[in-house]
């Protein structure tokens, strides 16, 4: 599904299906995983986003949630991506001017604007009308079926790459057990199902310089935790370097943007229970480790899933998540007494 190709005509036939007849320019944009993302210029000099969503994806529930969500946000007055016009799979966004993304984090000050951004998303969501909405791809961070489903691929070991990745699956191993808590205590009711983004890398967030930010990539918002929205954060805003870095030495969880991370988000998620927040610290290690997981198992399957630039970039994808949880790991006090700080 990744690195598909497209011609000129094909995507300008797409942006005329959207009346939009005058592109100067069309070309791949951003650094994201999933969909296929061009930059449209104009000659009215109106900038767009063109998308093609991933075939991963039940494309209805896609399209039924991210009107629901944007129109939402819309009224509640929350900045939120403009949508010009959906037709599956395509659909266009107006170019978000005057923001920009980042993939590293250079600054803590970023990490805690992100952090409330977040918690700010999950605030103006609580009061979506019902119904809920549809989980876009079930069990999305459930890692107990995420391991399930790495099983499954070590097995078949469709391209014969499991003698290879021995040492990561037995790092997977010996943390089974602990990946099953968020899991088991949702389903207790211990911790409550709200409507989250599911997908709060650092790039998913889009911000200007005079503090203001957008969040973007509005795929996977569905019912599921806050931990792993924070979490998710945990492992893209604190991280020391990119996610496909090769010199694991230079990849570390910066203590400084784990402390902003916390500080923007607990000033903003009042809305949080105990038991998130005792969960807090862990929730950076666990999801850490299931998206080192996802990406060890699409490794083993062949990448089918993210897009790749070459064919050991899942498994540089998964070193890097693992030395993050090792990181994580050793500074798991530390991370806690943060948390209690700002609690
Ligand atoms: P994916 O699901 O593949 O990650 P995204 O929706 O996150 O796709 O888009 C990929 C990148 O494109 C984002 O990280 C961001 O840099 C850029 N982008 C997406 N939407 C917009 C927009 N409306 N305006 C400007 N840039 C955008
Ligand atoms: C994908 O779409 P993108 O690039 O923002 C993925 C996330 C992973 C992330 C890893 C829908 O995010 O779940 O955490 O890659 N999104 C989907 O970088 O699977
Ligand atoms: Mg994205």
């Amino acid at each position: 599904m990744s690195n598909r190709v497209y011609s000129q005509e094909e995507l300008q036939s797409v942006l005329a299906s959207f009346g939009i007849t005058d592109p100067t320019d069309i070309s791949r944009y951003g650094s994201g995983h999933i969909n296929d993302t061009f930059k449209v210029e104009t000659k009215a000099g109106v900038r767009y986003i063109l998308q093609r969503v991933t075939d991963a994806f039940d494309k209805d529930v896609l399209k039924s949630n991210i009107l629901r969500v944007t129109e939402h946000l819309k009224s509640k007055g929350v900045k939120t991506l403009e949508v010009v016009g959906y037709e599956n799979p395509w659909r266009v966004y107006k170019f978000l001017e005057g923001y920009t993304s980042v993939d590293v984090i250079t600054d803590a000050s970023q990490a805690e604007l992100a952090a409330s951004a977040f918690a700010a998303f999950q605030n103006a969501l609580a009061d979506l009308p019902a119904p809920q909405l549809l989980p876009v791809i079930p069990k999305f961070h459930d890692t107990v079926d995420r391991i399930r489903l790495l099983d499954e691929a070590a097995a078949k070991d469709v391209k014969g790459r499991k003698a290879s990745v021995a040492k990561e699956l037995a790092f997977v191993d010996a943390r089974r057990e602990e990946s099953a808590t968020i899991v088991k205590m949702m389903e207790s009711g211990e911790i409550p199902v709200r409507t989250t983004h599911n997908d709060t890398k650092i790039n998913n967030v889009m911000l200007a310089s005079d503090g203001t930010n957008v969040v973007i990539d509005l795929d996977t918002t569905m019912p599921g935790s806050a931990l792993y929205d924070f979490g998710d954060m945990v492992r893209t805003s604190s991280a020391a370097a990119a996610e496909d870095e090769k010199d694991l030495s230079k990849v570390y969880s910066k203590k400084e943007y784990f402390e902003a991370l916390v500080k923007g988000y607990l000033a903003n998620a009042k809305f949080l229970t105990e038991n998130e927040k005792k969960l807090l610290a862990f929730s950076g290690r666990l999801i850490t480790l299931t998206i080192g997981i996802r990406f060890l198992t699409d490794y083993l399957n062949g990448d089918t899933y993210f897009h790749t630039a070459y064919p050991e970039h899942n498994l540089d994808r998964c070193h890097t998540q693992f030395k993050m949880v090792e990181s994580m790991e050793a500074q798991a006090a530390e991370y806690e007494e943060i948390v209690k700080k700002y609690s």
